[in-house]
């Protein structure tokens, strides 16, 4: 569809204002809100990515971009949590240290919040303690960690033993995901699950939470 292709060059080409009116006219014009981010915004910066691995783009070009995304994705918010559903439970949910990429984690955030979770955002660039003092402030059934960077991986692992070492693991689940991360990682360092995507993020932490 041409709109999403223009909407997609948009956010590739960083342009913020063009995305965010792209984005309100293919809202007006109905289509729904999960495709307008999946053909829109999430191809855009999986070309972004490659441009970035082949050297045609460097660290303020991502940035733009990712600028662009995230005004798109506030305008898709309301529509992507409409779930309206009663609380089903709290989420402490953050990047965790080391990692500023906070795109991914913002969708999860999303989609459990339209799920029926309360969200506790902790941001970008989470340390270990923060999580900890998160979770004996805010007493969450779920812990969300997200990393994008291979370096940044094992800060979950950490994170996981600070809320063992406080003594707080056994009161909730943890997830994991991020473009590195694997089911199989989040076994090997003893987090409860993984999530590809943001979706099945939603999914799996309902069920999780709902213990099926
Ligand atoms: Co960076 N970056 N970046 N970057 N960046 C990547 C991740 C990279 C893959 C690009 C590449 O080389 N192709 C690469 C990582 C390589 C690696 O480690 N394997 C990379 C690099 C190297 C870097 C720097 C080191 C570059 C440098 O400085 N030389 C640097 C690191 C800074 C730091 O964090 N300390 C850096 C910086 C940045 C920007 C700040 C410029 C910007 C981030 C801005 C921001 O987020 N506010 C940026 C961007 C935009 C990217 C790419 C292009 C796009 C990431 C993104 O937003 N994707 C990325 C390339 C790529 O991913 N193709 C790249 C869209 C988003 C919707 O997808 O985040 O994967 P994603 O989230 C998905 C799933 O992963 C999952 O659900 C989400 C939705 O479906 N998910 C979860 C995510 N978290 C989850 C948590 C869950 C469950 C599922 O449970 C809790």
């Amino acid at each position: 569809m041409a709109l999403l292709d223009d909407l997609r060059q948009g956010v590739i080409d960083g342009n913020a204002p063009g995305t965010t009116s792209l984005v309100k006219q293919a809202l007006s014009e109905g289509t729904p809100a999960e495709k307008i981010l999946n053909d829109g915004l999430i191809s855009a910066m999986a070309e972004v990515g490659r441009l970035f691995e082949a050297g045609e783009y460097f660290v303020p070009e991502m940035l733009v971009a990712a600028r662009a995304m995230k005004g798109g994705l506030e305008l898709l918010r309301p529509a992507l949590a409409a779930a309206n559903v009663q609380a089903i439970g709290k989420v402490v949910i953050g990047t965790v240290q080391g990692d500023l990429h906070d795109i991914g984690k913002n969708l999860v955030a999303i989609m459990l919040e339209g799920a029926g979770f309360e969200i506790v955002d902790l941001g970008s660039d989470v340390s270990p303690q923060k999580f900890v003092d998160a979770v004996a402030a805010h007493k969450p059934q779920l812990v969300g960690m997200s990393a994008l960077l291979t370096t940044t991986m094992p800060k979950m692992k950490t994170t996981l033993e600070a809320l063992n070492a406080a003594g707080v693991r056994g009161n909730v689940k943890v997830m994991i995901g991020g473009a590195p991360v694997t089911e199989k990682y989040a076994m090997d360092i003893g987090a409860d699950f993984y999530a590809p995507d943001a979706s099945s993020a939603a999914t799996r932490a309902k069920a999780a939470v709902q213990g099926r």
